[in-house]
């Protein structure tokens, strides 16, 4: 097979890069190492950036979004009994938009099948070949077939447990990582939000996160350790915990029911440089991870992919080739910020095993100061609805 974009992954990423290409009638072809139901069954990020919203604008998948989505203009951050509210609308004059990644990649998946694209799933065994060369290809084996596709270009978006990472050389790649001693335990369920805005909440007992779907959809997380399992943790279980960590008065009106999913999540940081080499470029979670506590993960994602799209787009209207050139330097830059805010929001907001007294202190401080000073909470906010492209 013969295309511009090989494209590894049909996650976000891979999707949203293969659609905006299609729009600008550049042809891809993208592989998938699992099925496409599979990909859909991942409970995932659930605040969308309005980079990300101007991204799916573009490609053609905003419709349901728009219909469906639910504009936030601000967060709640409580810490024990108090709260307080950071508006974002009027400190930055932009919103996010609450609609699961579920849904922005079923939206996805169903504008790529409209537009008769080619997707292979199930693919195994996918290998970059020549990616330093002017002749790149991939091969891999689908239903026990070898196969090739010979391209311009490789998109890496196949995420943190990828090939595309390891393809580039130990002595040209550098990695820089931060695992946090806790994980999140999260689960969906068909209950109204206990809030109309996400909380954020620090308590004694841990971080906890009340977020939403929709209205009648639910998503909850609580800081857990790393050791514990989502089997170890009843429904019941679950609740009551989270209900020791937010205000007494959300407590109250918290509507519980029985969760349809229930998973743990490690918190990680990592950041792999560069992120080209020669022909293949890497995008998203391929690339970078952060801690979900600043809801960056898919929306930084989003930022690689709006780099590598307009670079691969100068490239193909008018061969020059300096947006791709740049693509690593440019993308780089506005992923340290992620993780720089990603780290210090989950920083703030956790307990961690081996916190002294003093560090406790200067946490509440700083939580003090966020509720108290406009600059800071302009700061939160501007990080919050995402730094411009
Ligand atoms: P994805 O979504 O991991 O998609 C990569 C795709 O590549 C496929 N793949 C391969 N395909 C072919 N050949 C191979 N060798 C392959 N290896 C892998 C995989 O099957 C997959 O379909 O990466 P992408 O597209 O870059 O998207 C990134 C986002 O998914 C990610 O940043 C966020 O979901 C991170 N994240 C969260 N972000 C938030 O902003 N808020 C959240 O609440 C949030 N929760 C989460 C998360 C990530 C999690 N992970 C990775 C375990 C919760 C979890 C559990
Ligand atoms: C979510 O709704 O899943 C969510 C929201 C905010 C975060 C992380 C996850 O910071």
């Amino acid at each position: 097979m013969k295309t511009k974009v090989a494209i590894i992954g049909g996650g976000p990423s891979g999707l949203l890069l293969a659609q905006l290409l299609h729009v600008r009638g550049i042809d891809s072809v993208m592989l998938e190492r699992k099925t496409k139901d599979y990909v859909l069954s991942r409970i995932r990020a659930g605040v969308l950036e309005r980079g990300l919203l101007a991204l799916l604008r573009e490609a053609g998948v905003a419709d349901r979004m728009e219909r469906e989505g639910l504009p936030h203009d601000g967060t709640l951050i409580s810490y024990g009994e108090e709260m307080f509210r950071i508006d974002f609308t009027a400190r930055t004059g932009h919103a996010v938009m609450v609609y699961g990644q579920t849904e922005v990649t079923r939206d996805l998946y169903e504008a790529r099948e409209k537009a008769g694209a080619v997707m292979e799933f199930n693919a195994e065994d996918v290998v970059v070949h020549d990616a330093t060369s002017d002749a790149p290809s991939v091969t891999y084996r689908v239903a026990g077939q070898d196969r090739r596709i010979d391209c311009d270009f490789i998109a890496g978006c196949d995420g943190f447990h990828g090939v595309s990472r390891q393809t580039i050389p130990l002595d040209v790649r550098r990695e820089y990582e931060k695992v946090y001693p806790f994980g999140w335990l999260g689960i969906l369920s068909e209950t109204p939000p206990v809030s109309d805005e996400i909380i954020y909440a620090s308590s004694e007992r841990g971080f906890a996160l009340c977020s939403m779907r929709n209205k009648n959809l639910s998503r909850y997380y609580i800081q857990c350790d790393l050791s514990d399992k989502p089997e170890d943790w009843t429904d019941a279980a679950f609740w009551e915990e989270l209900k020791r960590r937010i205000p007494a008065a959300q407590a109250a009106t918290l509507v519980t029911g029985p969760s349809i999913e229930k998973s743990i999540a490690p918190l990680r940081s990592f950041v792999t440089e560069p992120m080209q080499w020669g022909r293949l470029f890497l995008c998203g979670d391929a690339a970078h991870i952060v801690p979900p506590t600043g809801a960056k993960g898919l929306n930084t994602a989003a930022s690689d992919v709006h780099y590598l799209y307009n670079g691969l787009r100068q490239f193909y209207e008018t061969g020059d080739r300096a947006g791709l050139d740049g693509y690593s330097e440019k993308a780089l830059a506005r992923v340290w910020k992620a993780e720089r805010f990603s780290w210090w929001f989950s920083n703030l907001m956790h307990r961690y095993p081996a916190q002294s007294a003093f560090d406790l202190k200067i946490q509440q401080a700083e939580i003090a100061f966020l509720r108290d000073n406009g600059a800071a909470q302009q700061a939160l906010a501007e990080n919050y609805v995402g730094l411009p492209y």
